[in-house]
């Protein structure tokens, strides 16, 4: 049971012009809505537990202790893909290439402790722990898709909160255009396929990086994540291709140049550094104007896909006067 103080890091929020008095009833109104959501979403979180006959039978899950959630605006009406497929079919290729492989290998990974390096343009660089900031805010459960480059997609209860409140916290300086995340390096515990540049690497603009939608992400299905979906910290940024979403990150850093990406790294025709999913773009290898929708039975790609994964009305201001072929 991962159940630790919320708020702990309260005094770290930029209070310049907040009274205690606010303060305090800030804290009040997070803290009921925190109680009143975990008290509704109790049963539903344990509800989503494991059924051990229930898994996919190649499918090894690790670390999952619960996590009180509250509900989100962020909410798909869509049918969820169930917890077994979303980790048994994973594109972690640290653990190896095959989609089943990070189901098998990926429990070799230690996810306790955690350090994490927050890096670059901040005020003060500092390494910190994984504790420090897993409920340094309430944990929102959203439903959003995943739709992968290779046109496949998932709907997904991830458990997290906004990436902009990380980011405040780290207190980025007027300079830093960019941030940058890095995943683990485990020599051990990895395959670490030849051919990449690892440790694994992606990045975002600022803008995007603050928007709401971007979530630092701690679990999914009201539970910590699987190691095969980036435990014990990812990123899901709903309106780009799966790859931007970073797994198992241990390290933020904050740039004025725009960073190296993994996947532009290696193939940078058809990966570029934007990746926001566009039906009117397709790569060198697949159209992206359908997709399918990965699910217990599989079906050809017959889902029309939307520009920005369907979040247009948040996120294509963002790109006014950008030419998104150009910049893909
Ligand atoms: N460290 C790391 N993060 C990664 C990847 C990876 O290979 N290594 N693959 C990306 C790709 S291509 C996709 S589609 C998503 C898949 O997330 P999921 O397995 O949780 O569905 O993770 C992304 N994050
Ligand atoms: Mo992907």
């Amino acid at each position: 049971m991962l159940l630790r103080k919320s708020g702990s890091l309260e005094s770290t929020l930029r209070s310049s012009d907040i009274t205690p008095q606010q303060l305090f009833e800030q804290h009040q109104t997070n803290r009921r809505r925190f109680l009143a959501g975990a008290a509704t979403l109790g049963a539903a979180a344990l509800a989503a537990r494991y059924i051990p006959g229930v898994i996919h039978p190649e499918t090894t899950v690790h670390a999952a202790d619960q996590l009180t959630v509250v509900p989100s605006k962020y909410n798909l009406g869509d049918p969820q893909t169930p917890l077994a497929k979303a980790s048994s079919y994973n594109n972690f290729y640290e653990f190896g290439t095959d989609k089943p492989d990070p189901a098998h290998n990926a429990g070799k990974l230690k996810t306790s402790p955690w350090p994490i390096q927050i890096t670059g343009m901040v005020k003060k660089p500092r390494t910190i722990n994984i504790d420090d900031i897993i409920h340094y805010r309430p944990i929102e459960s959203r439903v959003y898709r995943l739709r992968c480059v290779e046109a496949w997609s998932m709907v997904i209860p991830w458990d997290g909160y906004s990436l902009s409140e990380f980011i405040n916290f780290c207190e980025p300086l007027p300079s830093a255009k960019y941030i940058q995340f890095f995943s683990v390096v485990d020599k051990k515990a990895m395959e670490l396929p030849f051919g990449y540049d690892w440790p694994y690497k992606e990045g975002l603009r600022m803008d995007e990086a603050m928007n709401p939608l971007t979530l630092l992400t701690f679990g999914c299905y009201g539970q910590t994540l699987p190691n095969q979906n980036g435990a014990p910290v990812r990123i899901i940024v709903p309106w780009k291709y799966g790859f931007k979403s970073a797994k198992s990150i241990v390290r933020f850093h904050f740039t004025d140049k725009q960073p190296v990406t993994t996947w532009n790294q290696t193939d940078g025709m058809e990966y570029g550094f934007y990746s926001n999913v566009n039906p009117n773009y397709d790569n060198a290898r697949w159209s992206q104007a359908h997709e399918r929708r990965i699910d217990s039975s599989a079906f050809p790609r017959s889902i029309p896909t939307l520009m920005f994964n369907g979040y247009s009305d948040q996120v294509a201001s963002m790109y006014a006067g950008m030419d998104l072929k150009k910049f893909y």
